[in-house]
């Protein structure tokens, strides 16, 4: 099967790295309009423009608002639908997830300086959040877990879902991931309409402080309109999978694991370093073999022959240069002593450590995020987590010592930028020692 093939020693090297792992987002100036068009009408018409949408875009015949509203019984309903297997799996999963991210919870701290000052920060959930869950290809359960259970763990007073049905249907698996995950209320509305109805709030839709879940353009158009008025998550570029491998894991092994990505969509990349030429050989050889025994084959060759790539490295120092160049969304190191060189990974997503720790097995149950920082971000972004639904205040309570104090320092500045009133108000806090009195 096709895919590219790399040498760190050839001279063209870089160029083409830096080709093959390139992505900018086309960002379609009529996507724009439409997106902005949509949300005015929710904004202006709520419910009614709401319903007008669901009927044209999802291909539905809805009359009544409450149509679009899936009730609390009917999500145990779906729950107790789909088989069994999956109803203990799920559970499994949340239970592990949930687990994990209690251990993210930020607490409130404070503490009291010289002069008695209190100074901390007061850390508080947001009071409701919204999660997009796609419909069609990419409607993952374990993603309304992995979205949801951050926000229930965090304290989140209300998590809303959306997620349409298109032609009517519904997927069981998504409403009972919901049901797991606790999730308090679900739409059936999707598209640049329901991040609107999230955002403003129609009559029957409450409006959110922020928007969590992946989505095609028109989603992610419309989250990045809506920004500022709500919080957003980051908006995720094609996912990625970056392994790293000594050459003494089973071939197979890594082929299945660099599929487990390209799997995804036509835009995913998967990429192998290795030192050993030999084994990347190995690894074509089993990816040759296997691919035709995969439902989404088309898919996975698409992808491997766009984005894909094994590379060859001179060592294994060269492959974690590559890996700190590239931050991948996903790392997996499959090499002796991983925990070790995991030492020397400055960006990454997530890390794999071991031969025995498949990336399948973080997207659904090991316990961390699978939304993670794609396409380099990871030089400056974290998994989604428990911290991404808090936030925090600052404490202050002067003591009149501190505040007199304080002021003796906060005057002259003030009045170094003419802000008088500042000065004053600081000053009024000044204890006056009887000396000051006498003068
Ligand atoms: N690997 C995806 C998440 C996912 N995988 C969902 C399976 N289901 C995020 O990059
Ligand atoms: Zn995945």
């Amino acid at each position: 099967m096709k895919t590219h093939r790399l040498a760190t020693t050839d001279a063209d090297f870089d160029l083409r790295l830096a080709q093959l792992t390139a992505w900018s987002e086309e960002r379609d100036a009529e996507v724009g309009a439409r997106v902005s068009d949509i949300i005015r009408a929710i904004r202006e018409r709520g419910d009614a423009a709401l319903i007008e949408f669901t009927n044209r875009f999802d291909r539905r015949d809805v009359r009544d608002i409450s149509e679009l509203v899936i009730g609390a019984e009917a999500l145990q309903a779906a729950l107790h639908r789909i088989p069994a297997a999956q109803r203990t799996a799920l559970e499994a999963a949340a239970a592990r997830v949930r687990d994990y991210h209690q251990r993210q919870k930020q607490e409130s701290w404070q503490y009291r300086d010289a002069d008695g000052t209190l100074l901390g920060q007061q850390v508080t959930p947001l009071d409701r959040a919204g999660l997009y869950v796609p419909g069609g290809k990419a409607a993952y359960p374990s993603s309304v877990l992995m979205n949801a259970l951050p926000a229930k763990v965090a304290g989140v007073g209300e998590v809303v879902m959306v997620s349409p049905a298109p032609d009517g249907v519904v997927n069981d698996t998504v409403l009972a991931a919901a049901a797991v995950a606790g999730v308090d209320r679900v739409f059936t509305i999707g598209g640049a309409q329901a991040v609107a109805a999230l955002a403003w709030g129609t009559a029957t839709v409450p409006g959110v402080d922020k928007i969590v879940g992946p989505g095609n353009i028109y989603v992610a158009e419309a989250k990045r309109q809506v920004f500022g008025k709500v919080g957003i998550d980051m908006i995720a570029g094609p996912s990625e999978i970056l392994v790293v491998c000594d050459g003494k894991t089973d071939p197979d092994w890594i082929a299945m694991d660099l599929f487990s990505q390209a799997e995804h969509d036509e835009e995913a990349q998967a990429i192998l370093v290795s030192p050993d030429a030999a084994f990347l050989d190995r690894v074509a050889d089993s990816m040759a073999r296997l691919v035709g025994t995969l439902e989404r084959e088309q898919i996975i060759r698409t992808s491997m022959a766009n984005r894909g790539a094994l590379i060859l490295a001179r060592d294994l120092d060269d492959c974690l240069d590559i890996v700190n160049r590239l931050a991948p969304e996903h790392l997996e190191l499959s090499m002796d002593d991983a925990e070790t060189w995991a030492k020397k990974v400055r960006h990454a997503g997530a890390i794999f450590l071991g031969r025995h720790t498949p990336e399948a097995l973080g997207d659904y149950c090991a316990g961390p995020n699978h939304v993670l920082p794609t396409s380099a971000t990871a030089r400056f972004s974290s998994p989604l987590g428990v911290y991404d639904f808090q936030k925090r205040s600052s404490l202050i309570g002067c003591s009149p010592e501190g505040a007199s104090r304080l002021a003796d320092i906060a005057s002259p500045l003030a009045r170094s930028e003419s802000l008088t009133a500042h000065a004053r108000s600081a000053e009024y806090r000044i204890l006056k020692t009887p000396d000051a009195k006498k003068s």
